[in-house]
């Protein structure tokens, strides 16, 4: 019999053992740049898990190729795609240091910012560790060139080379189902590209983006400039004009758009426990200088806040699946708010979010959308429970914005992206300053606390403007992104509405969120129209008196008369002032009964409406899946050039103070370099120990680049609901 170390030499000598030394080597290295390169905001056992055993697979699949040549050719095919895998390695980390995120096959092909952006700086972003990945590539090559490892020529039987690929699929199989049962909708939702990575590995995300990027090509390859003549025709043929009284009151306003996450109109005027869930949001929406909208719904799909964005500042519907500011963030031609009201007005646009800048694709989306900056979470403080869920707690947000804002020449377009009131909505003892609702759906009840805090951070923001006269000229426009608590609650729905049971009616209802646009001076009141987020852009663009007749635009002015008050949700279901059209049934809207047995004239005007919203729907997708707006370009409007704009923290900084000097209009400037920072108040907890001057000049201090932690960690959740719709 064998000795122990024959069978070990035996093995070590025998292709098996090449092949098993490569994969555990792939193996370890990815694993080293996942938890060093990379910030993938694993949590959990189960993700952790995930992370350490994703990379097997697909290297096992890709590896295992090279069994089935013989000789020496196997050894060659083996250490090629070794070195090509880990060349596609070595790029992401490049590229990750600099964005954030990973290659996509868009940015490859060149009509993205990588070539020129990355390609100039490659050199100077390297670091020695970075070749670390190519150690064990030529470990193997020495090995078998000193032959220490001898070469096995025996050739291996067909099947058992088979067998592997079959095994490796198996357990590509085991990952994919663990990893959907973790974040359900991982494929198609299309969140983060780090989701992908965390959760299947490196090479399943190339597969992944090849695929995606390959069906998006297709349609683009197949639509032309006709398919956009089409939609020219129709969006010219129902323009409604704006509202006359209202066009050009905000002209040379800041802009603010407030995203509020997940709030929802019930919360508004809501009490626990007798004490006021919004108070300041209250206010602000009962005064007299407020437009208020009381039936004002979400149009979400998949994309929530992703869609909500892109309803808002393009005025074109989200997709059936995934986000479009993923799915054509990056490679489409967009005609989006911040570059027409820069191009048109003068102004400075800003997004602001404390949440990785990959998330949503928001990096690269937010170039093609004309932003000047995209302020995300490196340019923020970080502190030890400083986030809660995917960002920086709001009122730490908010404050440590105004830092930028005030650095910003007006008039200014500013995007701020709350996130704490976000699913499952946690929030820790410090910051809790409201009892829950007592439904005893535990994902439902501390929803107030979380809603509360936000209006309060937004309390704090709403004085700071005062103090520093920036409420004078500045108009804002808050909104409500998407539902909070899903269709899956109808209990807990019903208790919160203290009705006896939620039907679907309710729940279609339940899709109210906020809208207010709040200026000095402005003719205000509670506004009952019909409309939802696809007419936030028109509105806004009439105030500010940009005429929007030429624009590819599918809302309408919510403040016109004769407007067509049709709501579109993105599956086809409607909400007019006369009937509701959810989930497979209608309703009249007025007292939420069905409608049965309709006569000829109420069947004729339900099939009108749901063909409006098909039609509208379907044009709005084509512009986007078909990228139509690169054949149109309206009369004045200059293309948006994505690799124009860098939103690395150094380069954006400069530009920062560059800008300032061009243009002397920032508040800063204005206060002869004052700041207004030490008139922003805040009760956060996090930041009691921190003198009030603090963190508002030290750049050093309060930019900390390494502060993408672990983030996501509860979207992981597989009790989130995937959608209620
Ligand atoms: C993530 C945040 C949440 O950055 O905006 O997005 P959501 O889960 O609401 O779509
Ligand atoms: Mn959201």
């Amino acid at each position: 019999m064998k000795s122990f170390a024959e069978n070990i030499k035996k093995f070590w000598n025998s292709r098996w053992g090449f092949f098993f030394l490569a994969v555990v080597l792939f193996w370890i290295k990815t694993y080293y740049a996942y938890t060093t390169k990379f910030n993938l905001g694993i949590s959990g056992g189960m993700q952790h898990l995930l992370a350490l055993l994703n990379p097997l697979p697909t290297t096992i699949l890709l590896f295992g190729i090279a069994l089935y040549f013989k000789g020496r050719k196997s050894y060659v095919i083996l250490l090629i795609i070794d070195f090509l895998t880990t060349f596609w390695l070595f790029a992401n980390i490049l590229y990750y240091r600099e964005f954030s995120d990973f290659l996509t096959t868009t940015l490859i092909k060149g009509s993205g910012s990588v070539s020129n952006n990355l390609g100039k700086s490659v050199m100077g972003i390297i670091e020695p560790t970075d070749f670390l990945v190519f150690v064990d590539v030529i470990v193997l090559i020495l090995l078998l060139v000193f032959r220490i490892q001898k070469i096995d020529i025996k050739p291996l039987k067909k099947t058992v080379a088979g067998l592997v690929t079959v095994l490796s699929v198996v357990f590509f199989g085991f990952n994919l189902t663990a990893a959907n049962a973790d974040r359900s909708g991982l494929l198609t939702r299309t969140f983060d590209n780090n989701y992908i990575v965390k959760y299947l590995g490196l090479n399943s995300y190339a597969v992944y983006d090849v695929v995606k990027s390959a069906k998006t090509s297709a349609v683009r390859a197949n639509a032309n400039a006709s398919d956009m003549k089409t939609v020219e025709k129709y969006i010219k043929a129902n323009h409604v004009p704006g509202n006359p009284t209202y066009t050009g009151v905000a002209k040379g306003k800041n802009v603010f758009i407030i995203h509020l996450e997940s709030l929802q109109q019930f919360v508004i005027d809501y009490k626990v426990d007798g004490q006021e869930v919004t108070p300041n949001l209250n206010r602000i929406y009962h005064e007299s200088n407020t437009l208020s909208f009381d039936n004002f719904y979400n149009q979400v799909g998949q994309g929530k806040t992703a869609d909500a964005e892109l309803m808002l500042e393009n005025s074109l519907f989200g997709l059936s699946e995934g986000a479009a500011m993923v799915t054509a963030g990056t490679a489409n031609t967009w005609q989006a708010a911040p570059a027409i009201l820069s191009q048109q007005q003068g102004y400075t646009t800003a997004a602001f979010h404390g949440d990785v800048p990959s998330f949503w694709n928001r990096d690269n989306t937010y170039k093609s959308w004309g932003y000047d900056y995209y302020f995300s979470k490196s340019y923020f403080q970080s502190g030890e429970s400083f986030d809660v869920g995917y960002g920086l707690k709001d009122k730490i947000f908010l404050k440590d914005s105004m830092k930028y804002i005030e650095q910003l020449p007006q008039p200014f377009y500013a995007k701020l992206i709350t996130v704490t009131n976000h699913y499952p909505y946690l929030l820790d003892k410090a910051n809790q300053s409201i009892p829950k609702t007592t439904t005893g759906d535990k994902t439902v009840d501390g929803y107030v606390q979380t809603a509360h805090y936000l209006d309060q951070a937004i309390g704090e923001f709403m004085a700071w403007l005062k103090a520093t006269g920036l409420d004078k000229n500045s108009l804002l426009v808050f909104y409500g992104d998407h539902y909070a608590i899903s269709g899956n609650h109808k209990p807990a729905i019903a208790k919160l509405l203290d009705q006896k049971k939620a039907t679907d009616f309710d729940v279609a209802q339940w899709q109210r969120v906020p809208l207010m646009i709040h200026m000095d001076g402005l003719k205000g009141g509670i506004n009952h129209t019909y409309g939802g987020e696809i007419d936030v852009l028109p509105t806004l663009e009439n105030l500010l008196g940009i005429n929007n007749e030429n624009y590819i635009q599918f809302g309408n002015d919510l403040l016109a008369g004769n407007r067509n008050q049709t709501v579109a949700f993105y599956n086809g279901d409607f909400i007019s002032p006369e009937y509701t059209r959810y989930a497979g049934k209608t309703y009249k809207t007025s007292d939420g009964s069905v409608v049965k047995n309709p006569d000829a004239a109420t069947k004729k005007t339900i099939e009108t409406l749901t063909n409006h919203v098909a039609t509208e729907l379907s044009l709005s997708r084509s512009v986007i899946n078909g990228d139509l707006l690169r054949f149109y370009t309206p009369k004045g409007f200059k293309k948006v050039v994505p690799k124009d704009y860098s939103y690395k923290l150094s380069t954006a900084l400069k530009n920062l103070k560059k800008m300032q000097k061009k243009q002397k209009t920032s508040l800063l400037v204005q206060n002869k370099n004052k700041s207004s920072l030490d008139l922003y108040k805040t009760d956060a907890p996090e930041l009691k120990s921190e003198s009030t001057e603090d963190g508002d000049s030290s750049e050093a201090s309060s930019h900390s680049s390494s502060s993408s932690s672990s983030s996501h960690s509860q979207s992981s959740s597989s009790s989130e609901p995937a959608d209620t719709k």
